[in-house]
């Protein structure tokens, strides 16, 4: 046993179920919420990011007063980003939500108790589900909630209310991705360990900015000894680009050309593994006559990348042992995400690199539990990443759960993009958001404001009273956050991970988990989910649905065995129970796939042209993303920590390239319009050579942003494309209104 146990000590599997026991008894409605135990230290995995560092919470008198980095967990060795040191402080803000609040039509609200919320809830949704058929009625959630509340959330929507369409925040994010490893696969299986970070000779960053996004990966990567190549491709210099060996400066959106290129180029040197793709693939000759199309001409015309750096990147990808290529954003959010990232997952078979130290095509995920809502959530795949429209799939989890299998739909249900269709058609008329904030992150969000005032019943559970959407709800349920309520995560690297109650929640505030159970309960649902007593026995569940899957973690007993081993990676099957986990394993080592033929797919299409370029009346691209590590999405939590307050710029901003800035009249600190065909946003300007001439930079962290992005999706994935629309920028004069 490594040092890991250490700071796992304090909690026995005795003590760690009586307290269990205690914090549950504290989560029924008008109950005072058990203390903990008074001084000790007590691990949890952060809530922000999907790297999922563990941190220890030092608890005194029964209440975390202060964070640091777990020293021994085997993701973040001791160290932690700002927004995971810091996560206590935003619990503490005024602007939590610490009763339920009805709103009238006038915008008053009103305290209600949790008896009459959950009346409400119940008495209104029937109500248009009387009216108008289940179908009126659609849910949104997060990979910000721990799997044991996704998949009650997802079983108590579908299976116990009758709905069909819900969704998450996990589509703006992770979808593509999904999409494209399903079909290469046969499984949502990214393949990697974070140690290949260690071990890769050539690593391949693709829209990914580690060291804003992913900090303590970024670490991981300086700290690799075999290291001969860090390429970065990313139409900015970001922090991560200017650390590269070879930083290639595509165009926006011109991956799946440079991708088609680059394979070209391998086959044409002959820098393929023949034996690989005869035993482990299909699809070759296909795709081999697809790319013969993408030669360097065509390919240095499109992308904007020299010959030199082509040939180079050609060079590094084919002739070195052990390549890892890793993607994240400026992938998944485009209008061809899934098949730019079947593109990067072709590289990899074409060159052999996956299943061996320091090689795969890596999805690097977002959001802490991203992984979890992609299996458990019970949105676009069935509970345990089984299909719904899978008879056999559907009797399973049937049989498991010990319900009626026709309570099971047969088709997944809209996407996110296709309930706001169908809210502007008037199909769906109630809408339960939990954890998550579409009134400042989609795309385009300006269309919703109206939307959601065309709702007949808009219910929000958050932990904040005071974000955009919550500002909207006609019921507002005040959930207990991270720190304050038990449930697992499933990191990037299918590692799975536990958080605890280190707080009490404020108020009257509830973990997810029993606002579900108190809404099944009155919805007549109850006995459905009646061994659904505690996130716990609900993990019970869970390991039993993935039993059988390629997910299979049915070898984990407890949340205790995860403590205890440092974290489980899947698949830990029945047979594993109880021996010591490797710190580190990946997938597909043994060549095999999940497809029935046991082989990797080979998945292509021509390229697109951009659904809105740049043009005369609209002259720079505008890109966004994260704008710093101290920074958390639509910033409901991280403006609360005053620590984080002081490590990024307070009013929102656009970076724009000397040239343009010269050429537009623009100076740096200066307010400027930024213009779209959606909308206009006063910021400030940044000007910085880290954007190229003709591009301008936006961070989504400030509500400004998605006023001016154009709603584009993916075909396959509906993901939304984020990254890429055409803008104008113009000094703002102080008299002309936003
Ligand atoms: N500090 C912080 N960390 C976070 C988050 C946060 O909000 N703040 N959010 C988390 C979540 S949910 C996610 S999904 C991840 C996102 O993590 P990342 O994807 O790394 O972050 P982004 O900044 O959205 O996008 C990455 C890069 O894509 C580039 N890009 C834009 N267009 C293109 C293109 O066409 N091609 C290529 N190759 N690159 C392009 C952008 O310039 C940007 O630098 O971060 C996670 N970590
Ligand atoms: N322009 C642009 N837009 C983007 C992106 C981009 O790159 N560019 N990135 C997209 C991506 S990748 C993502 S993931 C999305 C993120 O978009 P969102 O999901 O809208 O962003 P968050 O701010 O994380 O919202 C989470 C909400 O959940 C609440 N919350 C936190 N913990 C809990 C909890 O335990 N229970 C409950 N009930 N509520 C809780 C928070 O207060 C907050 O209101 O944004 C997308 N939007
Ligand atoms: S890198 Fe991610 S998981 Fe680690 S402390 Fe920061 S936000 Fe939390
Ligand atoms: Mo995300």
């Amino acid at each position: 046993m490594s040092g890991i146990a250490s700071f796992f000590r304090p909690f026995s599997r005795r003590s760690l179920a009586a307290e269990l026991r205690r914090v549950d008894a504290g989560h029924g409605i008008g109950q005072v919420p058990a203390r903990l135990s008074p001084d000790t230290i007590a691990p949890l995995v952060c809530g922000y990011c999907s790297t999922g560092c563990a941190l220890l919470a030092h608890i005194r008198n029964g209440h975390a007063v202060n964070l640091s980095p777990a020293p021994h967990y085997p993701v973040n060795h001791g160290t932690a980003c700002p927004k995971g040191w810091q996560a206590l402080a935003v619990l503490d803000s005024a602007d939590r939500a610490t009763v339920p609040l009805v709103q009238d039509r006038r915008g008053h609200r009103r305290r209600v108790s949790w008896g009459e919320a959950i009346e409400i809830f119940v008495g209104r949704m029937r109500r248009i589900i009387m009216e108008h058929g289940p179908d009126a009625v659609a849910f949104l959630g997060s990979g910000q909630l721990p799997t044991e509340e996704l998949a009650f959330f997802g079983s108590l929507a579908k299976f116990g209310m009758g709905l069909r369409h819900g969704d998450g925040n996990t589509r703006q994010c992770m979808a593509s991705a999904v999409v494209a490893y399903k079909e290469c696969f046969g499984f949502d299986a990214p393949p990697y360990t974070y140690a290949d970070l260690e071990e890769s000779e050539v690593i391949v960053l693709i829209g990914a900015n580690l060291a804003i996004a992913h900090p303590i990966l970024w670490r991981r990567v300086l700290r690799n000894q075999h290291l001969r190549a860090l390429v970065v491709i990313d139409p900015r210099t970001t922090e991560t680009a200017l650390a590269a060996t070879l930083h290639v400066a595509l165009r926006p959106k011109s991956d799946l050309v440079l991708f088609y290129g680059l394979a070209h180029l391998l086959l044409r040197q002959g820098w393929y593994d023949r034996a690989f793709i005869a035993a482990h693939t299909s699809g070759f000759e296909a795709f081999a006559a697809h790319v013969a199309e993408y030669s360097p001409e065509v390919v240095t015309a499109a992308t904007g990348v020299e010959l030199q750096t082509l040939l180079e990147l050609a060079r590094l990808i084919g002739t070195s042992r052990r390549v890892s290529f890793w993607w994240t954003m400026g992938i998944n959010q485009s209008y061809e995400g899934t098949r730019a990232a079947q593109a990067i997952i072709a590289l990899a078979l074409l060159t052999g690199n996956i299943g061996r130290p320091g090689t795969g095509p890596n999805s690097i995920t977002g959001q802490c539990n991203a992984m979890g809502s992609r299996l458990f959530a019970n949105t676009t795949c069935l509970l345990g990443g089984r299909d719904f429209r899978n008879p056999a799939h559907r009797l399973e989890v049937a049989e498991i759960l010990g319900i009626d299998p026709q309570r099971i739909p047969d088709t997944p249900g809209l996407s996110y993009a296709e309930i706001v269709e169908a809210i502007v058609a008037g199909h769906i008329r109630a809408l339960w958001v939990v954890g998550t904030n579409p009134l400042h992150s989609w795309i385009n969000r300006s269309d919703l404001e109206g939307l959601f005032d065309r709702l007949e019943f808009l219910v929000v559970q958050d932990m904040y009273h005071s974000t955009e959407t919550a500002q909207r709800a006609d019921l507002l349920l005040p959930a207990a956050a991270w720190g304050e309520k038990w449930g697992s995560f499933i990191n990037s690297e299918r590692r799975l991970g536990v958080i605890r109650p280190v707080r009490r929640p404020p108020g009257e505030a509830l973990p997810d988990f029993s606002i579900f159970q108190h809404i099944a309960e009155a919805w007549g649902a109850g006995p459905m989910f009646r061994s659904w007593r505690n996130p716990q026995d609900a993990f019970t569940r869970l390991r039993e649905l993935s039993r059988g899957q390629p997910c299979d973690f049915s070898g984990v007993r407890d949340y205790e065995d995860i403590e205890r081993a440092g974290g489980i990676q899947w698949p830990w099957p029945a047979d594993k129970a109880g021996s010591e986990p490797e710190p580190h394993r990946r997938l597909f080592s043994d060549g095999k796939f999940f497809h029935p033929d046991g082989k990797a797919r080979f998945v292509f299409e021509a390229a697109r042209e951009m659904p809105e370029a740049a043009d005369e009346a609209y002259p720079l691209l505008l890109l966004t993303g994260r704008g710093t590590a101290a920074q958390w999405h639509t910033q409901t939590r991280t403006s609360k920590a005053p620590v984080l307050r002081r490590l990024y710029p307070a009013d929102a901003y656009v970076e724009i390239h000397p040239d343009d800035a010269q050429r537009y009249g623009i100076t740096s600190g200066c307010e400027v319009f930024v213009e779209s065909r959606r909308g206009k946003a006063r910021v400030r300007a940044s000007v910085t050579p880290t954007v190229r001439p003709g591009q301008v930079f936006m961070p989504m962290h400030y509500v400004e942003t998605n006023r001016l992005t154009h709603a584009a999706f993916d075909p396959y994935s509906r993901q939304p494309s984020y990254k890429a629309c055409a803008v104008r920028v113009r000094p703002a004069p102080s008299w002309e209104e936003e």
